[in-house]
C-alpha cells in the first residue's frame, strides 16, 4: 500500500494497517487501491433503471456534438436527478426503518409486552406528547406512551396531511414547504413515491423529480430520524454531557472485549445490561479474564456513549482494525455500515461476528436473532458466547492510543447549559453570534471514506472552523474523528479558539466542538437551528441564520438524505470526497445555484478541506451581512505552524 500516513491521521489505524499488511489481510484501505471507481457511475450519469440499458450519458466530447440520450430518450439531467433521489430514498429508508423499530418497541413497552424496555424519561415523553397533540392530563404514563408510540408509527403510513414533527419548524419554513408542495405526508409514502417516479417512463423533469426527493428527505429529517431520536430518549434516557474516551486503546488486554457495531441502541442497551450481570462477570473470571469490557463502533457507539459514557473503539473505517487487534471476542452487529469483509476477516482471528437483525445477515457470521420480547435473554447469550471465546485468543496487539473527550450534547442539553436549569435559553448563543464572539455555527457530520485520508479531512475542517470563531456541532463517524484530537474537551478552547469563542466556551463550560450523537441525531441539529430562530435576533427562518453544514468524508446514501434535508430546511451544505451529479452540469447547477432562490440555501461540493472552510466562512459572513451583524474579520488560515502554536487573539 502507499504511504500509510497519507491514508489516515490515526496512529492506531496505521499500526493495524501495518499488521494487516504483515499478515496478508485485505482491508477497506487496501481494496480501495485495487478498486478504481467508475467515473461515469460516480458522476451520476449511468442509468440502469431498465433492461434496455445500462445507458451511459457521457457529455459530448466536442462542441456541436449532440448530447447523448438513453434508449428511452432520458437526458443526462433526468438520469442524474433520478439517481440522486434514489440515494435520498435509500438513506431515508435506513434512518426511518430504524425509527420504526424504536416506535414499535415503545408501543410494546407501554403495553407491558416486554419486561426489558421501560419508559425512562417521563419529562421527555410529556414534551413530545404536547408537540404532537397527545393529551396528557392525569393519564397514566404508559397510556400516554402508547398513544405517542402509535402516533409516531402512524407517521410512516399516513397518506395525506403533514408529518407532525415537521410542524415544529419555523413558520416561514413550513409555509415555504406548503407553497412548494414538498411538505412530507407520510414517511413510507415518500420513499415509495421516489421509487415509482424514477421507474422508467414516469417523472422526466428534473425539477419535478426533486420535489419528491425533497419531500422524502424532509420525511427523514423531520420524521423518521426525529422520531428515532425522540423515542430513544424516552426509552433510554436523554443524553447529558458525559466524559469518555476513544480509539482502539479502549480495548482491554486482560478482559473479554465485546464491540457493539451498527445503529440501533435497542440491542446495545441490552448488551450493556447483560455485561453487568454478576453471574456473567464471574464466568468471565473463571475463564481467566479480569472482567468484561464493552465498547462501540459507528453510530451504535455514539448512542451508548451519549447515554452511558461507554468508550468508542473507533469509527466506520476502524471496524476491521478492531478485529485485527486479536483482542475482540465478539463483534455484535445489527444494521447499517457493517462491512461484509468483517465476516471473512474474523475467520483469521478468533473474533465471533454475531448478526442479530432479521434484516441483516452475513456469510461467515453467527446469527442470533434479537426480538424485543426476549431482548435481555438474547443479550446474555451473546455475552456468554463472547466469554466462551476468550480462551481462543491468539496473539493480541492493542494500540495504546486513546483520547478523552466529552459527548452527549443534545439540543435540550445545549439549551440547559446556555441558560441554566431555571432559565434554559438559547439567548447567550444568539447574543454571542450577534456580538460577533461566535462567527457562526457549523454542523460537521457524516462518514469516513477510504478514498480520502481517514479522519484527517474532518480534523482539518473542524480545527480551522474553530480557529475562525465557529462553534461546531458534530455527529456520526465525523464526530469520532474529531474526538481523537482533543477538540471535544473544554480545556481545548483556550489553545484552539479565538478570544470571543473561548470566552463563551469558558463561561458556559463547553468545548468548541460539541458531540451531538449518531446519524439520526442530526435531527437534533434541526431542532437547535429552530430554537435559534425562535429565540430571536437572527432572522425569521433557518435560512437567515449564519450556519452551515458539511460532510467532508461522506460515503453513505444516508449522508445524501441528511444533506438534502439540511439544505431544504435552509442550511447551506457542502460535501467533500466526490459529488454524485457532476456528469450533468444542468442538474448540478440546479442544486448548487437555483436552490438558493428556492430554499434560501444550496448544496455545494469541495474536496479540499481548506477551500471547504473558505466556502463555509464566505457563506456565514454573507448571512451575517444580511442580518447587519458583519464585523470586519480576517480569515485565519490554518497552516502547520498555527496548528502547533495557535494563540488567543
Ligand atoms: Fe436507459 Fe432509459 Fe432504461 Fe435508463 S430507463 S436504462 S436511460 S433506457
Ligand atoms: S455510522 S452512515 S458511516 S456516519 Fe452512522 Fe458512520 Fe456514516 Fe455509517
Amino acid at each position: 500500500m502507499s504511504d500509510l500516513s497519507e491514508r489516515t491521521s490515526c496512529d492506531a489505524t496505521i499500526e493495524m494497517l501495518k499488521k494487516a499488511a504483515g499478515e496478508d489481510q485485505s482491508t477497506a484501505f487496501s481494496r480501495t487501491e485495487q478498486m478504481k471507481a467508475c467515473t461515469i457511475g460516480e458522476s451520476g450519469i449511468c442509468c440502469k433503471n431498465c433492461a434496455m440499458g445500462p445507458c451511459r450519458l457521457t457529455p459530448p466530447k466536442k462542441e456541436g456534438e449532440p448530447e447523448k440520450r438513453g434508449i428511452c430518450g432520458a437526458t443526462a439531467e433526468v438520469v442524474a436527478a433520478r439517481n440522486f433521489v434514489r440515494m435520498i430514498a435509500g438513506g431515508a429508508a435506513a434512518h426511518s426503518d430504524h425509527g420504526r423499530a424504536v416506535a414499535e418497541t415503545m408501543i410494546m413497552a407501554s403495553k407491558g409486552e416486554t419486561a426489558d424496555y421501560k419508559i425512562k424519561d417521563r419529562m421527555r415523553l410529556l414534551e413530545i406528547a404536547a408537540d404532537i397533540g397527545v393529551e396528557v392530563g392525569d393519564r397514566p404514563i404508559e397510556e400516554i406512551g402508547l398513544e405517542v408510540g402509535e402516533k409516531c408509527l402512524a407517521m410512516f403510513g399516513n397518506q395525506t396531511g403533514e408529518i407532525e414533527f415537521a410542524q415544529r419548524a419555523p413558520e416561514p419554513r413550513q409555509e415555504l414547504w406548503r407553497k412548494l408542495g414538498v411538505f412530507p405526508r407520510g414517511i413510507d409514502r415518500e420513499i415509495v413515491e421516489v421509487l415509482h417516479r424514477t421507474h422508467i417512463g414516469v417523472d422526466q423533469e428534473m425539477e419535478n423529480i426533486m420535489i419528491q426527493g425533497t419531500r422524502c428527505a424532509l420525511g427523514d429529517g423531520w420524521g423518521g430520524s426525529m422520531l428515532a431520536t425522540e423515542l430513544q430518549d424516552v426509552l433510554f434516557g436523554s443524553p447529558k454531557a458525559i466524559k469518555s474516551k476513544i480509539n482502539l486503546g479502549v480495548l482491554e488486554e486482560d478482559q473479554v472485549n465485546i464491540i457493539v457495531h451498527g445503529h440501533e441502541p435497542l440491542l446495545s442497551e441490552m448488551i450493556l445490561l447483560a455485561v453487568q450481570n454478576p453471574k456473567l462477570i464471574e464466568k468471565a473470571k473463571e475463564k481467566g479474564a479480569s472482567g468484561i469490557n464493552i465498547s462501540g463502533i459507528c453510530c451504535t457507539a455514539n448512542e451508548i456513549l451519549s447515554r452511558h459514557g461507554i468508550p468508542i473503539a473507533g469509527n466506520v473505517l476502524q471496524q476491521e482494525m478492531a478485529i485485527l487487534t486479536g483482542a475482540v471476542e465478539a463483534m455484535v452487529v445489527d444494521v447499517q455500515c457493517i462491512y461484509q469483509a468483517i465476516g471473512q476477516l474474523s475467520q483469521c482471528y478468533h473474533t465471533k461476528v454475531i448478526t442479530t437483525s432479521p434484516k441483516g445477515k452475513m456469510p461467515l457470521a453467527e446469527h442470533l436473532e434479537f426480538h424485543e420480547e426476549s431482548a435481555l435473554e438474547t443479550a446474555e447469550k451473546i455475552v456468554e458466547m463472547a466469554i466462551d471465546n476468550f480462551s481462543n485468543r491468539g496473539k493480541v496487539d492493542i494500540p495504546k492510543d486513546t483520547e478523552e473527550f466529552i459527548g452527549g450534547y443534545t439540543h435540550e442539553y445545549i439549551n440547559y447549559m446556555l441558560g441554566g436549569r431555571f432559565r434554559a435559553s438559547y439567548r447567550p448563543l444568539n447574543d454571542g453570534i450577534i456580538d460577533g464572539r461566535i462567527r457562526g455555527v457549523v454542523g460537521v457530520v457524516g462518514c469516513n471514506n477510504p478514498r480520502v485520508p481517514h479522519d484527517l479531512i474532518h480534523q482539518r475542517v473542524t480545527e480551522e472552523l474553530v480557529a475562525n470563531g465557529c462553534l461546531v456541532v458534530m455527529t456520526g463517524c465525523a464526530a469520532q474523528s474529531v474526538a481523537k484530537t482533543g477538540l471535544m474537551s473544554p480545556e481545548s478552547a483556550k489553545d484552539k479558539c479565538p478570544k470571543g469563542l473561548y470566552e463563551i466556551c469558558e463561561a458556559v463550560g463547553i468545548p468548541p466542538v460539541l458531540h451531538a450523537g449518531s446519524c439520526v441525531d442530526n435531527s437534533r441539529i434541526l431542532m437547535s437551528c429552530t430554537a435559534m430562530v425562535k429565540e430571536g435576533g437572527l432572522g425569521k427562518d433557518i435560512s437567515d441564520l449564519p450556519v452551515a453544514g458539511a460532510a467532508p468524508e461522506w460515503m453513505s446514501e444516508k449522508a445524501i438524505s441528511i444533506g438534502h434535508y439540511f439544505v431544504t430546511s435552509g442550511v447551506y451544505t457542502v460535501f467533500g470526497v466526490k459529488w454524485p451529479t457532476l456528469g450533468s452540469q444542468k442538474f448540478t447547477d440546479f442544486l448548487f445555484k437555483e436552490y438558493e432562490n428556492i430554499y434560501g440555501a444550496m448544496w455545494d461540493f469541495e474536496s479540499d478541506p481548506e477551500k471547504m472552510v473558505g466556502k463555509i466562512l464566505t457563506h456565514i459572513d454573507k448571512k451575517r451581512e444580511a442580518l447587519g451583524i458583519l464585523g470586519k474579520r480576517e480569515r485565519v488560515l490554518f497552516d502547520m505552524a498555527m496548528r502547533r502554536e495557535l494563540e488567543i487573539e
